[in-house]
């Protein structure tokens, strides 16, 4: 791809790994904190510190990993950009930083300490979700910047399916433009008036039915992008093509249409709304669980049949054959296995009534590290180590790449650890979100800690090897950046695995867009239209729970 536009995916991946680096040091000072091995000074608290991991994490590094690889995958699929979308693209990068700067500089200054949810009545500085606003406009300049490029691809290709790789780039913007539209409106009609004092009150049930109208297609947002790699990256260099065209691109248009009226299952716990609509919003929760049971299928799929071609034989034969030695498949293998009890955990948690058992406690911190900490995160570390070096022209050299595999399997030795303690103290009735997880050492609650697993020491021990690990990844970064050696001839040029893909059965229906687009907005009226009217209406001159 044109030199531009590799550096353009620089800059936003570098940026990326930045957010990483001071976000894990945040979760390194977190378990501390929270096993009392650590006393923060005067001028840190433990709700700062979390707000930095949780903000620094989910959505500064995914959003900037996730737009350096589409930025490199579209420009490698569809052609060079213009230099207005590229142009565009810049803009986009400029002003998403700009909102991370803003609300970063608000949260290390004590001025935001209300974690990633930011639920009120804890409220912020106005200038954090002035940050924030321009974080989703910057996001939304880069997605129309790509969208635009995809466009002009169509128009010059009339008729024709548009490459895999560009397909789900456009599902996943799409997914990401509509959910971005419940978090636009509560941090511009609700939060920046109450936070600049221009009004007095906030609607709490409203802003956070918003929130997570928003907050879960969020976390499609950053497993898109890890699909993309498992269904177009993985059997490129597993030595076959994708498994089913069709298949793919239906699981993708599946998340269109169900990741987004699914919010509710996140305030099962609450009492503003009525359990029909909780109960038809698990009911839809349950379908979004769909394509990623298709996405399970076809990755076994692929595997069994790369490695029959390798000369696998019996029953699991197959399964030796698999290129083990490539960090680049092993990444990816690591984290779909992750994924398996993190999708079961999720099955769980939506459940209307297990949902009682799980909520608010540290059992939600282990599901989401072993979702976006481990399945999604560790793909992006997968792919950090052909990306980096492809958009730089280095070799990703030998003992870099040994270092690879330690970084891995230190990052799921951690993260199983940590994540096995989070969900069982979870399961015993530690809450989340509070520093005072011992409940000031009350010795009913000392009990919970007294497990092998379920310690204290383990989760400990388990966020020291994580940080590590964190930080072996930076010095790779670092090296495939600025100090590999720069690749002289073909073999030592790393190229960037994009698998073919047979589109000859496809249906043409399955890009058209406006049948989706039109199809996620009936269900989300269905979904959201009568509560938010109901919570609208409610807050209306009343006092208590409602409004602060
Ligand atoms: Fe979740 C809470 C339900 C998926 C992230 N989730 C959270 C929070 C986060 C999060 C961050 O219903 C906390 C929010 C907060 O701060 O309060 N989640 C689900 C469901 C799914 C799900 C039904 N979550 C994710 C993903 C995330 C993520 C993905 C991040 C990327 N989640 C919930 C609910 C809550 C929740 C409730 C609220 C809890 C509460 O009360 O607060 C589903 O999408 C999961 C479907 C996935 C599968 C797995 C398919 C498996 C695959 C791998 C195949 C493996 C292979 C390898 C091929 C069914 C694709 C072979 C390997 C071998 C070893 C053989």
């Amino acid at each position: 791809i044109a030199k531009q536009d590799r550096s353009l995916a620089l800059w936003n991946i570098g940026t990326a790994y930045v957010a990483f680096l001071i976000g894990t040091l945040m979760g390194l000072l977190q378990v501390f904190v929270r096993n009392d091995k650590l006393d923060l000074p005067a001028w840190l608290d433990y709700y700062q510190v979390l707000t930095a991991h949780g903000v620094l994490l989910a959505l500064i590094f995914t959003a900037f990993f996730i737009y350096g690889f589409l930025i490199t995958g579209m420009s490698k699929s569809l052609g060079n950009y213009s230099s207005k979308v590229r142009k565009t693209l810049w803009i986009g990068f400029i002003v998403t930083l700009i909102g991370t700067i803003m609300a970063t500089v608000m949260i290390i200054s004590g001025e935001a300490s209300v974690l990633y949810t930011f639920y009120a009545p804890l409220k912020a500085s106005g200038w954090y979700y002035v940050g924030l606003a321009l974080y989703v406009v910057g996001t939304w300049i880069s997605s129309f910047g790509l969208i635009a490029h995809y466009i002009s691809w169509r128009k010059a290709h009339k008729g024709q399916l548009s490459p895999l790789f560009a397909h789900m780039t456009i599902a996943t913007l799409i997914l990401w433009i509509i959910a971005c539209l419940g978090v636009v409106a509560t941090v511009l009609i609700q939060y920046i008036p109450w936070a600049f004092g221009w009004v007095d009150t906030i609607n709490i049930e409203l802003s956070r039915a918003l929130f997570w109208y928003f907050g879960h297609p969020l976390v499609y947002f950053w497993l898109l992008p890890a699909y993309i790699a498992w269904y177009v990256v993985a059997p490129k260099i597993l030595g076959t093509k994708v498994f089913s065209d069709s298949l793919a691109r239906l699981s993708f248009v599946l998340f269109i249409l169900f990741s987004i009226p699914v919010g509710f299952h996140h305030q099962l716990n609450e009492p503003a709304i009525s359990d029909f609509w909780k109960y038809l919003q698990v009911v839809l929760t349950f379908m979004v669980i769909i394509p990623s049971l298709m996405t399970a299928f076809s990755m076994f799929a692929t595997f069994e049949i790369a490695g029959r071609q390798k000369g696998g034989k019996g029953l699991f034969g197959w399964f030796t054959k698999l290129p083990w030695h490539d960090i680049r498949f092993t990444s990816l293998f690591v984290a779909m296995a992750f994924f398996i009890p993190g999708g079961a955990g999720g099955i769980i948690n939506a459940s209307f009534q297990m949902n009682e058992m799980i909520h608010n406690t540290m059992w939600v911190v282990g599901h989401f590290h072993i979702t976006v900490g481990t399945p999604v995160a560790m793909t992006f570390m997968g792919l950090t180590f052909w990306l980096v070096p492809y958009l730089t022209g280095r070799q990703f050299t030998k003992p870099l790449k040994k270092l690879a595999f330690i970084q891995i399997i230190t990052w799921a030795v951690g993260m199983l650890l940590m994540s096995t303690a989070q969900h069982i103290l979870g399961l015993l009735g530690a809450p989340r979100r509070t520093a005072y997880t011992g409940y000031n050492n009350h010795p009913s609650t000392l009990e919970w800690f007294d497990g092998i697993l379920s310690n204290h020491v383990t989760m400990a021990v388990g966020g020291s090897i994580l940080f590590l690990s964190a930080l072996m990844l930076i010095y790779i970064v670092v090296q495939l950046m600025f100090f590999a050696p720069k690749a002289e001839t073909e073999e030592e040029f790393v190229d960037f695995p994009m698998a073919e893909s047979d589109m000859s059965g496809t249906p043409k229906w399955l890009e058209n867009w406006w049948i989706w687009i039109g199809i996620a907005v009936l269900l989300i009226i269905a979904a959201y239209a009568i509560p938010l009217t109901h919570l609208i209406q409610h807050s209306i001159g009343s006092i208590g729970f409602r409004t602060w």
